[in-house]
Order: C-alpha cells, then sequence, then structure tokens
C-alpha cells in the first residue's frame, strides 16, 4: 500500500502437480507434469451427482461438509411441472410418471392434477387471469413444501401465464431443483381429441375465457423438454420425462437402482 511501511505480497497462483502429487505455485510446476483443476462448476457437477470430490483437491472432512451443503441430487427435492393446453396429454403423462417413479421406488411422490386441484385447492376459483395466476401460485406454494422436505412434486395445470410459471420456478429453486415440461400439443389435434366436450362448447361461446380458444396461453420459452403426444405414445413421453431425470442426476439409472435394492434385500420383480 502507498506510503505504508508494510510492503503487500501478492500471492501467486498455485495449482496441484499431479505428476509429483504436491501443490506448487504454477511458475515452479515443469511443463509437462499435468496441472490438476477443478474449476468451481466442475466442482458442483461433481456434488449434484454424487460422485467422490479428489482427496488432492479437499481434506476428506471438508468433502463431507461440501455435500451436505450442496447434497446429490438423487436427494434433493424436485418439481417436475408440466404446461399445456388443456387435452395436451398432461395429466396422462404426468400419472404415467408418477406411476413409474413410484413402482422405481427411492422417492417420494406427490402428484398435484389441474383437475383434482380445482376439485380439492382451488374449489370456487375462477378461469379469469388473477383466479387461474392463484390457482398456479397454490400449486406452486405446496410443490415447493414438498421439494423443501426432499419430496418429488408432479404438477399438471394448464398454467398459461409465462410470468407466474417463472414464479413458481423460483420459489421451487430457492427449496430445491425444479424442471418445466411443455406438452406441446397442436391446439389441432387437442381440439380433434375434446375429451371432455369443453372445446366444442367454447367454440359455441358457452364457455368464455377457454384457453387456446378465447383465452391465451403463452408457450415457455424456458422448458427444459418439450413432447408433443400427437407424434408419441404416452408410454413414450413417460419415458423421455424419466431419461431427463436420469440423465440430469434426480432419479438414478434403473441397474443400479435394482443393484441397489438388491444389496438392501428387496428382490425386484
Ligand atoms: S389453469 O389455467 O388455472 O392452469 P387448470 O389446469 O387449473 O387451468 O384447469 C384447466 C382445466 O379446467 C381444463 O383441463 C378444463 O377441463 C377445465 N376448464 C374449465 N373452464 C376452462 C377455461 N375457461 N379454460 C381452460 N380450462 C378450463
Amino acid at each position: 500500500v502507498e506510503g505504508s511501511a508494510i510492503p503487500v505480497v501478492a500471492p501467486e497462483p498455485w495449482a496441484y502437480d499431479a505428476d509429483i502429487e504436491v501443490w506448487r505455485p504454477t511458475s515452479k510446476i515443469e511443463p509437462d507434469h499435468v496441472k490438476a483443476e477443478l474449476t468451481p462448476e466442475r466442482l458442483g457437477e461433481l456434488l449434484d451427482r454424487g460422485e467422490p470430490i479428489p482427496d488432492w483437491f479437499t481434506p476428506p472432512a471438508v468433502a463431507a461438509e461440501l455435500r451436505a451443503a450442496r447434497p446429490p441430487r438423487h436427494e434433493r427435492g424436485l418439481t417436475v411441472f408440466f404446461t399445456g393446453l388443456s387435452g395436451s396429454g398432461k395429466s396422462t403423462v404426468a400419472r404415467g410418471l408418477a406411476d413409474a417413479l413410484v413402482e422405481r421406488g427411492g422417492r417420494t411422490i406427490s402428484l398435484l392434477d389441474g383437475d383434482v386441484v380445482r376439485r380439492m385447492l382451488s374449489a370456487g376459483l375462477t378461469f379469469s387471469k388473477s383466479d387461474r395466476d392463484l390457482n398456479i401460485r397454490r400449486i406452486g406454494y405446496v410443490a415447493a413444501e414438498v421439494t423443501r422436505n426432499g419430496g418429488l412434486a408432479i404438477c399438471a395445470p394448464i398454467a398459461p401465464y409465462a410470468a407466474t410459471r417463472a414464479e413458481v420456478r423460483r420459489m421451487v429453486s430457492e427449496v430445491g431443483d425444479f424442471v418445466l415440461v411443455y406438452v406441446a400439443t397442436p391446439l389441432e389435434e387437442c381440439e380433434r381429441r375434446d375429451r371432455k366436450g369443453l372445446y366444442a362448447k367454447a367454440r359455441a361461446g358457452l364457455i368464455p375465457e377457454f384457453t387456446g380458444i378465447s383465452d391465451p396461453y403463452e408457450e415457455p420459452e424456458d422448458a427444459d423438454l418439450v413432447l408433443d403426444t400427437s407424434r408419441m405414445a404416452p408410454g413414450e413421453a413417460v419415458e423421455a420425462v424419466l431419461e431427463l431425470l436420469v440423465s440430469g442426476g434426480w432419479i438414478r439409472p434403473e441397474a443400479e437402482h435394482l443393484l441397489h435394492h438388491r444389496s438392501c434385500g428387496i428382490i425386484p420383480r
């Protein structure tokens, strides 16, 4: 520092010399030696996947603290949030996913289907923008609580507004992980199916503010997965979500999972 009697010594960068297994100033490492590196991103990845932290990087006790602060994804709470038009297949895929996950075991599953939520949690709400937003916020609140406690919440409302979906993503991300699945079945297909006969009524003007007909649906631009159920069977759609959850590390691959079961003395069918 200028004018001070104390000289300031700037430390030079250090790195781990993997060849001779010591930490040294980078300038002293032989050019042909391997400098081991672990960037903060790579460390985050290792923790997310529950993989070992190399012991040259940090002592095991510190690694254990890091793991406690950032548990692997398969131990962390997760919300899988489906969004899409009425009749797009959200509920079918969400239910299929819930069944598949229960079958695999290892996770507690809470299914918050749009129609069921409307009957229970949101009875009395209309389909005005503000009531839809309130409905989605309630779903988000419950999903965040499930996620906070390490559970896996599956939600399947229309959730037509991007800002409200983003709010739910924020709420859940504070306490765990969030995955958005856009069930992008085209309106024509949803209307052709018209399972509940509601599109016909909406076209006839009997139901006002019907999503896709007389009310907006804002397509997500932040979806982690996009599924079109007019091009795939429900089982395939469920498989696609499972694959995403396995590749992201939220659930273990089937083989490993069966081994784990065996080691616990459970004999899979
Ligand atoms: S959201 O907009 O608030 O997310 P939510 O998923 O709960 O909608 O409910 C949608 C379901 O309510 C539809 O699948 C349909 O069966 C029924 N419904 C009744 N009126 C409407 C409407 N005006 N718009 C959309 N869906 C409606």
